[in-house]
């Protein structure tokens, strides 16, 4: 269905000039796929409903024609996966409509105490996401539709939640059905039982796309570029830095919004011999940790760095 509120167009700004950088909207094609899902999960739309439950004050179901029929909008959203290692893949970006799980949240009205909905999908996965998320003026929403398109079976058909500023595994349940409204304190989601943090905010993350790893370029003028994300914070700065030099302001793409990945470039005057580039962003609170941590328990941090051999 049409959206009730439309998105932003995205600007022509967005990209970054360097060729090989990344698409700034991902198609559904190239978007990347993280589940438990050994076979795509198969949802009848007929006979599909979402329960919302637990610590409410009424309980509500909704069938899809339902939920077609409420004021839908549209937003641009990065996806991010916790376990994407630094200058990883795992992190795309998409033109979702769907309705705010806010909208469906106020109808059931959720009681004092409760601070997490536990989502649970068709085939027994579950995400931990607080409640407040939910409720404040962000794009969370129960999408429908992904770059104008149904949204594909591998991504959640016919419904699945996106939260802008949350990693995938506490917010982005796909073959949605249910949802719980309830305590930390007394429900456990699938990864948080397997080691994984209960609350997943996604880290300020950069990462250099041109020039590859191993790249071979020719001394002069080359063009550096890649993708920088906080979702709900925003990228407010980029740098770059040549082996043991300064770090230098890259040019900033412009925004499509807080909630979606921003791209950079930056013009690089090489010269002969073996080099490193590495890059870090800034969001409002801060520049971005060179500190390294692996994905476990709640994301990767450090700086992504390439190595690339200049010819003279
Ligand atoms: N049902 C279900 N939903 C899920 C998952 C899953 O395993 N099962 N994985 C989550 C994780 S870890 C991520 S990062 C996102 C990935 O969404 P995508 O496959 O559409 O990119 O889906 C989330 N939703
Ligand atoms: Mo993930």
């Amino acid at each position: 269905p049409p959206a009730a509120r439309r998105a932003a167009p995205v600007p022509a700004g967005a990209q970054s000039p360097v060729p090989g950088v990344v698409d700034v909207v991902t198609g559904n094609g190239a978007f990347y796929r993280i589940d438990t899902a050994l076979v795509v999960p198969q949802v009848d739309p007929a006979t599909w409903r979402l329960r919302v439950h637990g610590m409410v004050e009424r309980e509500v179901t909704l069938a899809l024609d339902e939920l077609l029929a409420e004021d839908l909008v549209e937003a641009h959203v990065t996806l991010a996966c916790v376990s994407n290692p630094v200058g990883g893949d795992l992190v795309g970006t998409a033109l979702w409509l769907g309705l705010p799980v806010r909208a469906l949240l106020e109808r059931a009205g959720p009681l004092p105490g409760a601070d997490m909905v536990l989502s649970t999908s068709a085939d027994g996965f579950t995400a931990s996401t607080p409640l407040p998320v939910l409720l404040d003026d962000r794009d969370a929403l129960l999408a429908v539709g992904m770059n104008g398109d149904p949204l594909p079976a591998a991504h959640g058909f016919p419904v699945r939640m996106v939260v802008p500023g949350l990693f995938g595994y506490v917010s982005a349940t796909k073959w949605l059905t249910d949802l719980e409204v309830t305590r930390f304190a007394d429900r456990e989601a699938y990864w948080t039982a397997r080691g994984w943090s209960a609350e997943g905010p996604v880290k300020t993350a950069s990462r250099i796309e041109v020039p590859r790893r191993g790249a071979v370029v020719a001394a002069g003028d080359v063009g550096v570029g890649g993708t920088a994300w906080a979702q709900h914070r925003g990228i407010t700065g980029v740098e770059v830095q040549v082996d043991d030099g300064p770090w230098e302001a890259a040019t900033l793409a412009d925004e499509i919004s807080v909630d979606t990945w921003r791209q950079w470039s930056w013009t690089w005057a090489a010269e002969p011999g073996r080099h490193v580039l590495r890059v870090r962003a800034a969001d409002p609170d801060g520049v971005q940790t060179g500190r390294r941590a692996d994905v476990v328990p709640d994301g990767a941090t450090g700086w992504h760095e390439v190595d690339v051999e200049v010819r003279g």
